[in-house]
């Protein structure tokens, strides 16, 4: 995929179609055409989670360090998972 510029103000890309004109980092490229559609300086073909919330602090595959089981999404169960790395199992 190789970032273009838009070819409009109401076209964020000129190839491939950005059919619903989704611009993740509203930073006038369009997702379809945007090379790093979370802006999190991770190009999207190694980021793991391509939509990390604007402006997070990222690790080198670009997930959060707080996604502990890395499916893209900060929950309770990545803080289930963190506090058993720092207290271990919990035992009744
Ligand atoms: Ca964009
Ligand atoms: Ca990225
Ligand atoms: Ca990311
Ligand atoms: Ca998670």
């Amino acid at each position: 995929m190789q970032r273009r510029p838009p070819s409009g103000p109401d076209d964020g890309c000129i190839m491939p179609a950005n059919a619903d004109q989704a611009d993740f980092d509203d930073d006038g490229f369009g997702d379809a055409c945007d090379d790093d559609i979370d802006d999190d300086g991770v190009l999207n073909d190694s980021d793991s989670c391509d939509f990390t919330p604007i402006g997070a602090t990222v690790q080198p595959d670009g997930t959060l360090r707080s996604d502990a089981d890395g499916d893209c999404d900060v929950d309770l169960f990545d803080f289930g998972i963190l506090q058993h790395e720092f207290t271990g199992p919990v035992h009744p």
